[in-house]
């Protein structure tokens, strides 16, 4: 067959074949299995946002005049396009007009800037950019101008909406011609790992495997014509795109209703307006809308299946869905490497409430192991490694980075601790990677502690979580300063200064003489853990 992208870690042949044989890799590229939904479900209404409402007929068509004129600009197959959209129906026109000429988004999120950006842009040589105007106060063209102006390969800036400098996406869109066609077992685009490392990684995802991924996780959730999906976290994400998401809700034949907003004001008229019967949430947001769900004047009464993943969902909270929303509660266990387990609808209630459910597939190997990879007892808590039918073998372009983070037999070290419950079901107890989890947004430690450390004043520093009644976990940087001593507010403005999404931005800078260190010489993060999270407590 034609030659794997270079920087892609393909499956082994012996798994692919048991994959394929399984009937789970049905080679079947999203340009084909676009067009097929149009063929089956034609007029459904496929898409709603704020300004429009797209038929499956139309989404088909739409992107394939959107990819005949990207192919006019000059984008080629395998040509790496970074899209940074917010919750609007164009993400899906592009995303569709790239994957039928085999070019490959990358998947950025609303909050990434200057920093995110044009590294994803440098690193994979990116020839587009591709942005709406203005979303959330924030103007996406300024940043482009930014990027333009650092990222050599950057071609193209086409803007959804007002163009300003760039060029309107609008005015793209051309007379299809034919395309060459990616072959099914190709790189489709990628995902960003939360990441635990200095810079963040990219998830090289195949149509095979991200579709079978995509088909199973409707099945598991029951999606059907009838299903109305709500996107409510960033419409990029792996969760709220394919577990079983957006995609899922299309490949059901469903409706899709995009929310710019989270907040129960948006989310809720979405509801009730749109008569959604799903949606997926983060744990703070869920608790956010079960708040608000006691005295709201919308008919939430269309809803459900409420899906709570993205970091662990507290019990308590956990146990309040079915009486405030009315609906079922399904906890999800995912990561945009692959993996990702469902609590069941037939699970009884307190495996619903306490666990975060089992792997999409049969086909999910899952290993609990202690340091040393070895497998730990039944029920005690241990490194979760993964290998299976959608969860990648390798970051894309980073060799040195895959020996530690895959097992030689090819698991993915996920990072998380987990146990398995008596159900069978697993449980998320911690994790080992170097990582926050505010609320679902993962911050890789050492990124930013190398951005601070860019900063004249700054000796050393450690990042860590901290705990946080709402987000569960917020960031805490113990800074090390060299003889002049910098005020927080000097070192937060410098972040920005940098271009970090804003998300990154420590929430708690201390200040101290020097790092607490183990009995090995590395940073006792633990011991920071520790006593920021003794402080807090303190205070009440
Ligand atoms: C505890 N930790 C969780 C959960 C993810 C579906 C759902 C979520 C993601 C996702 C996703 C958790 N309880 N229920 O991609 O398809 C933490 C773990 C995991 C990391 C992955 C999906 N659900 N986590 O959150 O790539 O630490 O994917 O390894 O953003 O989030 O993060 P991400």
């Amino acid at each position: 067959g034609p030659q794997a992208l270079d920087g892609f870690t393909p499956w082994p042949p012996e798994f692919a074949d048991r994959y394929r044989r399984a009937g789970h890799w049905r080679g079947e590229t999203f340009g084909e299995w676009l067009h097929a939904r149009a063929a089956r479900f034609g007029d459904r209404v496929a898409l709603v946002d704020e300004r429009r409402r797209l038929s499956y007929r139309e989404l088909d068509t739409r992107a394939s005049h959107l990819a005949a004129g990207l192919s006019r600009l000059g984008i080629r197959p395998r040509d790496r396009v970074v899209v940074q959209l917010p919750n609007v129906v164009e993400f899906f026109e592009v995303c569709f007009a790239l994957f039928r000429l085999g070019a490959l988004p990358v998947l950025a999120l609303p909050a990434h800037r200057r920093s995110e950006i044009s590294y994803f842009c440098e690193f994979t040589e990116a020839v587009a950019y591709i942005i709406a105007d203005k979303d959330g106060g924030f103007d996406y063209r300024k940043l482009a101008e930014e990027i333009r102006a650092e990222a050599s390969t950057v071609k193209h800036v086409l803007v959804a909406g007002e163009p300003g400098p760039f060029t309107a996406l609008e005015s793209v869109y051309d007379e299809p011609a034919p395309l060459p066609e990616p072959a099914p077992g190709d790189v489709a685009f990628f995902q960003l790992s939360g990441g635990s490392t200095g810079v963040p990684k990219l998830i090289p995802r195949t149509h095979d495997d991200y579709l079978y991924s995509v088909r199973a996780s409707a099945e598991i959730c029951a999606l059907d014509e009838e299903s109305v999906y709500l996107v409510t976290l960033p419409v990029a994400h792996n969760f709220p795109l394919s577990s079983p998401g957006s995609l899922g809700a299309l490949h059901a034949g469903g409706r899709v209703v995009l929310s710019r907003r989270p907040s129960p004001d948006e989310a809720f008229l979405w509801i009730e307006k749109e008569r959604v019967t799903v949606t997926a949430v983060v744990p703070p947001l869920c608790a956010v809308w079960l708040e608000a769900a006691r005295n709201t004047r919308h008919d939430l009464s269309s809803l459900r299946l409420l899906q709570v993943g993205g970091s662990k969902l507290s019990v308590e909270v956990a146990r309040r869905v079915r009486g405030a929303l009315g609906c079922t509660l399904q906890q999800v266990f995912g990561m945009a490497e692959g993996l990702v387990n469902y609590t069941r609808f037939d699970d009884p209630e307190d495996v619903i409430v306490e666990t975060q459910g089992c792997p999409i597939s049969k086909d999910d190997e899952i290993r609990i192991v202690d340091d040393d990879d070895r497998d730990v007892d039944v029920g005690q808590v241990g490194h979760l490694l993964t290998r299976g039918p959608y969860t990648i073998r390798g970051y894309y372009k980073a060799d040195t980075h895959n020996e530690r983070a895959f097992t030689r037999d090819g698991f993915y070290r996920t990072g998380d601790l987990v146990r398995r419950a008596p159900s069978g079901a697993l449980v998320v107890e911690g994790r080992a990677k170097d990582q926050i989890n505010r609320g679902g947004e993962k911050i890789a430690a050492e990124e930013i502690e190398n951005h601070l450390l860019a900063h004249p004043a700054v000796r050393d520093v450690a990042l860590v979580s901290m705990p946080d009644v709402f987000l569960g976990e917020r960031s805490c940087a113990f800074v090390v300063p060299r003889e002049r001593t910098p005020v927080p507010r000097e070192l937060t403005a410098f972040l920005r200064g940098r271009g970090l999404a804003p998300y990154k931005i420590p929430d708690r800078i201390e200040l101290l003489d020097e790092l607490p260190k183990t009995s090995v010489g590395k940073v006792d993060k633990k011991a920071l853990r520790h006593w920021i999270a003794d402080k807090i407590a303190q205070k009440g």
